[in-house]
């Protein structure tokens, strides 16, 4: 396939690369809010976006189906980053992964008399790494989504979750309790179109370089 095909979500990471984009010269002909296509030309003919769900983009890129990605730190962290370069912290789409706990629960007591914590979370693999390093014993329980939930009905002791405005947590009567890292979003490029498509590829990687310095 020649020409530069990019995977990315729609919502807050299409809406925050569009100056990026726009830096390298590239507007995309429809938003993915109003158009159902999920496949986007752009004003430049050999571009084109891929519209995937925010946790996919790792891996259309690791495949080769698109040469360039644009993914949030956690959903590459959880992918494991395989087949991907990641030359760029595009500093987009940021938040804090944290652990949240109701109120009401002493979390910090918990961990300290060696409680065995029931932990509901989307990102098990930071969520493993997490509690194994400060030695605390947790039942992960996988969920896919509305995270906060699961402490209001007995479900978890305590989620892990991103956090930006805060205003989830407030609304169900959470705190955090611990922040483990902060994340953003990352440029991420196919290692072989790297290598075959170089020519195509650097320009770009550059201009959206420049855009966020
Ligand atoms: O929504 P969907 O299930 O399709 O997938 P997704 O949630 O993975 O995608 P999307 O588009 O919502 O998020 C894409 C990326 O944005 C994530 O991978 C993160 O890197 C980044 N990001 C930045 C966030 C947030 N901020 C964020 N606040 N992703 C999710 N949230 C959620 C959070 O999970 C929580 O439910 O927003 C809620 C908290 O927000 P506040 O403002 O109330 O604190
Ligand atoms: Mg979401």
């Amino acid at each position: 396939m020649t020409g530069i095909t990019i995977a990315l979500s729609k919502g807050r990471i299409f809406e925050e690369t569009l100056p990026l984009l726009a830096a390298a010269g590239v507007t995309p002909a429809e938003s993915p809010s109003s158009s159902r296509k999920l496949i986007i030309a752009t004003n430049r003919p050999e571009v084109r976006l891929l519209i995937v769900r925010a946790s996919d983009t790792p891996t259309y890129v690791q495949y080769g189906a698109a040469d360039l990605g644009i993914a949030g730190r956690d959903v590459l962290i959880e992918h494991g980053g395989a087949g991907l370069y990641q030359p760029l912290d595009l500093k987009i789409a940021c938040c804090r992964m944290c652990v949240a706990a109701p109120a009401a629960f002493d979390y910090a007591q918990a961990v300290k008399r060696g409680a065995r914590l029931k932990v509901a979370t989307k990102y098990i693999a930071i969520a493993r790494e997490h509690f194994a390093e400060k030695g605390v014993h947790v039942d992960l329980i996988k969920l896919y989504g509305s995270m906060e939930l699961a402490p209001l009905v007995g479900l978890a002791d305590a989620i892990v979750d991103l956090v930006s405005s805060g205003n989830t947590l407030a609304a169900n009567d959470l705190v955090v309790v611990e922040e483990l890292m902060p994340i953003s979003s990352r440029l991420i490029v196919n290692q072989a179109a790297l290598k075959t498509k170089r020519a195509q590829l650097a320009p770009m990687i550059d201009a959206i370089a420049g855009a966020v310095a």
